[in-house]
């Protein structure tokens, strides 16, 4: 039985968990993160690939962009693709941003090398996991590890346990406003070595259904095709998800993806959701503990990095004896930026994906939005200055 005390207990290895406790080191803050799987499981989760402009700055200046220098993407605009042709939307020309493409257990694996080399607390394989007295002055996180059962004692919990995680389950029913959107299809996405056929991405609404080109490397394609919301991954083939691919991104200019052999497939559900307050007295939610994005726009890490940057920094007061302000302040600015990256997930999701229900008049609408918005300098400045990320506060 071991008993240890820090100023932040962190529950959850993801990109939240990780960056907070590198962001709260750089401050001279001490903490614990206590994951529930396994080193390898959490580095080879296949997730998220796009940084917006700003975790990219953040990265280099927490001094963890070596890696993501030599081999992140940066690309200075997307493709919109429909009616057979893809529009560029030049990021770089609109807002002077741009975005990167490096692989959500790339970021995962610098961090947690990065935490592994300050010698501080990171217990992976965490069994029984539980919070405890957040509600007053002396919280408390329990786990067992290798059988032998542990208390952290702390100032604060950060829970970074993501969607499905425990912390958000522990705050009282009647503490939270949940507000949250179905949609009715999902994500089936595959890797394949395969070279990048375009060195952008590709967003394709076809009368098929949407799909989606991106990618890890040079040598590595990422797509993703809609599909039925729970569509079994054994109804999928690889010679139907390549039919597929090129029914509904190949364009009249004669541009497909290349083919290759097909190492990782799997099918995403698709959820708008948000629970409210960010905070419950001295236990703080960051990134998908409290909210889920669909990933048409790319922005749930995002997020994830946005949200622990302010309790970072408002953490950092804390202990300079700058008071509790900026805690107060925190669950209400994650939650400004959280909503709109809402609207504009949703409105992306919305315009490029095929609703079972949509009427013949709502799909020539959707179209019709996506013809106004690649000839609009206005609306293609909204896209991107989206896109690529909104300033912080
Ligand atoms: P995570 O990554 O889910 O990490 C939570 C961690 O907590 C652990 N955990 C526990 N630990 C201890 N005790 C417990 N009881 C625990 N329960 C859970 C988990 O094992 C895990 O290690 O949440 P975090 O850190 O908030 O990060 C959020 C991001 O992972 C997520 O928003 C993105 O992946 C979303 N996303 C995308 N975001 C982007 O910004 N750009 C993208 O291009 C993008 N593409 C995507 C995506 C997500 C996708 N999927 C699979 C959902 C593409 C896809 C297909
Ligand atoms: C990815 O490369 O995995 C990716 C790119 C863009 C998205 C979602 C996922 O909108």
């Amino acid at each position: 039985m071991s008993d240890i005390r820090t100023q932040v207990g962190i529950v959850g290895a993801g990109p939240a968990g990780l960056l907070l406790a590198h962001l709260l080191h750089l401050e001279g803050i001490e903490s614990v993160v206590i994951e529930n799987r396994s080193q390898q499981y959490v580095i080879e989760r296949v997730r998220a690939g796009v940084l917006e402009q700003g975790t990219v700055d953040l990265l280099h200046e927490m001094g963890l962009g070596s890696r993501l220098a030599r081999q992140g993407m940066r690309h200075e605009g997307i493709y919109l693709a429909f009616n057979g042709v893809r529009h560029r939307i030049d990021f770089a020309a609109l807002t002077g941003r741009a975005i990167a493409i490096y692989g959500q257990n790339e970021v995962v694996t610098d961090l947690i090398h990065a935490r592994q080399s300050t010698g501080r607390p990171l217990f992976f394989e965490a069994s029984g996991v539980a919070i405890h007295d957040f509600e007053n002055t002396a919280p408390r996180i329990t786990f067992t590890d290798g059988g032998e059962p542990h208390t952290i004692r702390c100032d604060f919990i950060a829970g970074c346990d993501g969607f499905h995680g425990i912390c958000r389950p522990s705050l009282p029913a009647a503490a939270l406003s949940v507000f949250e959107c179905e949609y009715p299809y999902a994500w089936l996405g595959i890797l394949a070595h395969a070279a990048p056929s375009c060195s952008e991405l590709v967003y394709s609404r076809h009368e098929r259904g949407f799909a989606l080109f991106s990618m890890r490397s040079a040598k590595v394609t990422r797509l993703y095709l809609q599909c039925a919301a729970g569509e079994d991954i054994h109804n999928w083939p690889d010679d139907r998800i390549w039919r597929e691919l090129h029914a509904r991104l190949s364009t009249s200019d004669g541009w497909r993806p290349n083919e290759g052999e097909i190492f990782q497939k799997g099918v995403t559900g698709m959820r708008s959701f948000v629970a409210e307050p960010m905070r419950h007295g001295r236990l703080f939610l960051a990134g998908d503990a409290a909210h889920i994005v669909p990933p048409t726009g790319a922005k749930g890490l995002n997020l994830a990095v946005a949200d622990v940057r302010y309790l970072s920094l408002a953490l950092a007061d804390f202990y300079r004896n700058r008071g509790e302000q900026a805690l107060h302040e925190y669950s209400a600015k994650c939650l400004r930026r959280v909503w709109k990256a809402q609207r504009f997930s949703n409105w992306m999701t919305s315009l490029l994906h095929l609703s079972p229900s949509a009427t013949p008049f709502e799909n020539r609408r959707h179209l019709a939005e996506l013809d106004y918005l690649t000839s609009s300098r206005a609306a293609m400045t909204s896209l991107a200055e989206n896109y690529t990320g909104l300033p912080m506060e």
